[in-house]
């Protein structure tokens, strides 16, 4: 047992001192009245340590993924109805020419299900994926300053039911719902969170609620991940990387060792619905194992529940009880339940564990890291063994046993391994969003991936997730058609927003089930919002270990010029926020069967990629910015052009750093 970090969670979060002395009733006690105090997200009693609890009267269990949770299904049904209002004032600001979309909603309002039900999800790409997906959701949110101007999208993300984050893109979920649902304007403004300025392998700035020098840093560091190994659980690197991701997201000292991720359904907003659903993404893979989309099975974790709705394992566990030794999807007579092992900051990490080799960056002889620091974790780090670099250890397996004719994937390992929610190259996290459970209507995808030579994205995210979705593997889902890659950068699909999937009676069909039969599923429309350069040059190469704080406001800056095309101040794009209400309509309308406006109509005709194909080797692409830049040189020319001058330690790869 080892009470030193949940002392430090504790007397850190009120103020409490001498924690280890009292009883783990007592902790929980402790815990339970801090929750009812202040935020609810602090509560693993023994801070990164997970800890043996009793069993609930009823105990976890692994449920089948056929249907949502009781819990979300609840949950959803009190978020589709806040999101009404939220949504009747958007879609009227959006002002839809010669329709009343109050009127509309009005008239619907009886009946949640007939009305729009919106998803947004973000990409990986590192920090670019981060700051620019930062850009793009403070323009979606009603509380970013005159965000509600004309032109603009504020108020998106308050009609919005789902939100999901992927590797760098969950960075950016998650700091914002781990710290109370914060916006992107708090975040870039609080001195001790978001401060690239200073490399993760250095640790975060000192003074604030952050620790001292990189020595403590370390021993932090160290000591948290020694303490769940010491309670007798595998440590993989991810468990390093996931607490010093921490430093930098999560607002509480020594990265908020406490803070775990199904306690994100403690806060008082999501259980009042307040604010969408946050799911991050994972993939499931072997050590040394390779994984594509058409064999890879895509894990979610949210609040309530982690798993995954493919047919490899088809199952859903508790998120609160991850670490529980379950066994045939229960827990047997004798065993405990765990808690706590579902640290923030560790599934954070797991779902951006391609980044996990950074920490082993530490002899680049630019960081001020003391020599015998140096070595002494150097050694400790690379004693982890190269083969589990890049996964993340969750263990034991809770579908362990589970399922085991349709689980063939994972229920003989006692582990279950988990990796980076890109490395099956769907690096947009459509997957749990394209779950007909989930009855989304409209997705607004915000891509940074790095998918040309020179770090901007060409669709080939939605190329993977399409292909997969008429696989078995595909399971029941649905996927507009989209075209090749070169077509997208032939035709500039990705250089300003593009819809798919705008005629439903298009799409008839979905993935066949195992059994060869197939249903008709309506995919959601997709509104394609791709990372191009506005006031800054916004393709930072992936692996990026600092930056400053300057260039990150002017890609926080860019991110919102790419979300609203300039406040729609690009001409011939002077629709856009229309044309943004109307897609979020689109599929309510047929529903309804309500005659799509004119306006609606050209909208459609304008930004609907409708079927052409033109896959001409599109040669290099290398995009300028579309208006004046960002001085990002404190005083020296405006005009010189970022060529990789950003401290990018890509000692391991350049295959790496193209991947995202
Ligand atoms: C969380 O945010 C809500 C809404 O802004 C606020 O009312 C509440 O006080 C915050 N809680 C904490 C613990 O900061
Ligand atoms: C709404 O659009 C009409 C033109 O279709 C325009 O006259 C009016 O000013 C707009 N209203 C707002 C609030 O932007
Ligand atoms: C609610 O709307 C849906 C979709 O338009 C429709 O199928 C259903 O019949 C409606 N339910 C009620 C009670 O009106
Ligand atoms: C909001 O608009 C006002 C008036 O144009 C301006 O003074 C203010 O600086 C703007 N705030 C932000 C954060 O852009
Ligand atoms: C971080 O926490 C402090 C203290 O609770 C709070 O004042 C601040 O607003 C928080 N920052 C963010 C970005 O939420
Ligand atoms: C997935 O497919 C790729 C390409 O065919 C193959 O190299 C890899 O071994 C497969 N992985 C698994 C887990 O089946
Ligand atoms: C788990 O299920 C298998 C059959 O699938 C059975 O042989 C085994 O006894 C079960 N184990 C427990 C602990 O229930
Ligand atoms: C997990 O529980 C099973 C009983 O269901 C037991 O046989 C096994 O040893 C336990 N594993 C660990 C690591 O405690
Ligand atoms: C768009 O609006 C935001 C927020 O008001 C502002 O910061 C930005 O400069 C505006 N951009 C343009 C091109 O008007
Ligand atoms: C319509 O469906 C066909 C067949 O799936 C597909 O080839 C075509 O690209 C689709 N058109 C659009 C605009 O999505
Ligand atoms: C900030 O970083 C960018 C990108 O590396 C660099 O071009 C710029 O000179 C830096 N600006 C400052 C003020 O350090
Ligand atoms: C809709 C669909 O095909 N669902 C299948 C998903 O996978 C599970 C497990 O193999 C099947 O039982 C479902 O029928």
């Amino acid at each position: 047992m080892k009470f030193t970090t949940c002392a430090a969670a504790l007397s850190s979060v009120a103020g409490i001192a001498q924690a280890s002395a009292v009883s783990q009733e007592a902790h929980h006690e402790a815990l339970n009245a801090l929750v009812n105090l202040r935020r609810a997200l602090p509560n693993s009693p023994e801070g990164y340590t997970p800890s043996d609890v009793d069993c609930p009267s009823t105990p976890p269990s692994v449920r089948l993924a056929d249907s949502l949770s009781q819990n979300e299904a609840e949950w959803v049904q009190r978020r589709r109805s806040n999101t009404i209002e939220p949504m009747r004032e958007f879609l009227s600001r959006m002002n839809i020419t010669d329709f009343d979309a109050g009127q509309y909603i009005d008239n619907n309002r009886d009946n949640a299900s007939a009305l729009p039900n919106i998803g947004i999800a973000f990409s990986g790409g590192g920090w670019r994926a981060l700051i620019n997906g930062a850009g793009v959701l403070s323009a979606f949110d009603s509380r970013t300053d005159n965000s509600t101007n004309t032109g603009q999208l504020g108020g998106l993300l308050q009609s919005s039911t789902y939100i999901a984050g992927l590797s760098g893109g969950n960075w950016l979920v998650g700091s914002i719902y781990v710290n109370n649902f914060t916006t992107v304007t708090a975040l870039r403004n609080d001195p001790t969170v978001w401060e690239f300025g200073n490399s993760i392998l250095e640790g975060p700035p000192t003074g604030g609620i952050q620790i001292l020098n990189t020595a403590e840093y370390y021993s932090n560091l160290l000591d948290q991940v020694e303490g769940k190994r010491d309670a007798g659980y595998d440590a993989s690197l991810t468990d390093y990387w996931g607490r010093a991701l921490s430093y930098q997201l999560v607002n509480a000292s020594n990265g908020g060792p406490a803070y775990t991720w199904s306690s994100i359904a403690l806060t008082e907003g999501f259980q009042n619905a307040d604010q969408p659903f946050p799911i991050s993404i994972a993939d499931a893979r072997a050590p040394d194992q390779t994984i594509i989309s058409l064999n890879s099975s895509v894990f979610e974790f949210n609040p309530f529940e982690m798993g995954t709705w493919d047919p490899t394992t088809f199952g859903f566990m508790p998120t609160q009880y991850l670490g529980t030794n379950m066994t045939n999807g229960s827990v047997a007579d004798n065993v405990r339940c765990t808690v706590g092992f579902d640290n923030a900051g560790f599934v954070m990490g797991t779902s951006s564990s391609l980044f996990n080799t950074l920490i082993l960056q530490l002899n680049d002889s630019s960081l001020d890291i003391p020599d015998a620091l140096r070595t002494a974790v150097g050694s400790l780090l690379s004693g982890i063994g190269s083969n589990n670099n890049d996964i993340a250890d969750y263990e034991p397996n809770p579908f362990y046993g589970w399922n085991p004719t349709g689980n063939s994937y994972n229920a003989d390992n006692r582990s279950l391994t988990l990796v980076d929610g890109g490395l099956d190259n769907q690096n947009i996290p459509f997957n749990p969003l394209i779950q007909p459970a989930r009855e989304l209507d409209v997705i607004f995808a915000n891509d940074n991936s790095a998918d040309t030579p020179t770090n901007w994205p060409n669709g080939s995210s939605l190329v993977q997730t399409y292909m997969r979705s008429m696989e078995p593997i595909g399971n029941g889902t649905a996927f507009p058609s989209v075209p090749d890659t070169q077509t997208f950068i032939n035709l500039g699909l990705n250089t300003r927003p593009t819809f798919f999937g705008c005629d439903a009676s298009n799409i008839t069909s979905s993935s066949p089930s195992l059994d060869g039969s197939s249903n008709a599923v309506i995919p959601p429309l997709i509104v394609y919002i791709p990372n191009y350069p506005y006031v800054t040059y916004s393709n930072q190469p992936t692996v990026t270990l600092s930056t400053n704080d300057t260039y990150r406001d002017a890609m926080i800056a860019n991110g919102y010029e790419v979300a609203t095309m300039a406040n729609a101040t690009l001409p011939g794009y002077e629709n856009w926020p229309m044309c943004v209400a109307c897609a979020v309509l689109s599929r309510s309308f047929d529903r309804t069967g309500t005659e799509v406006p004119q306006a609606c109509q050209d909208c459609f005709t304008q930004y609907c990629w409708d079927g052409t194909v033109n896959s001409s080797d599109p040669g290099t692409y290398d995009p300028q910015p579309r208006l004046e830049e960002i001085n990002i040189q404190s005083g020296a020319m405006a005009s010189a052009r970022f060529s990789g001058v950003v401290v990018a330690l890509v000692a391991f790869g350049t295959a790496l750093a193209l991947m995202l």
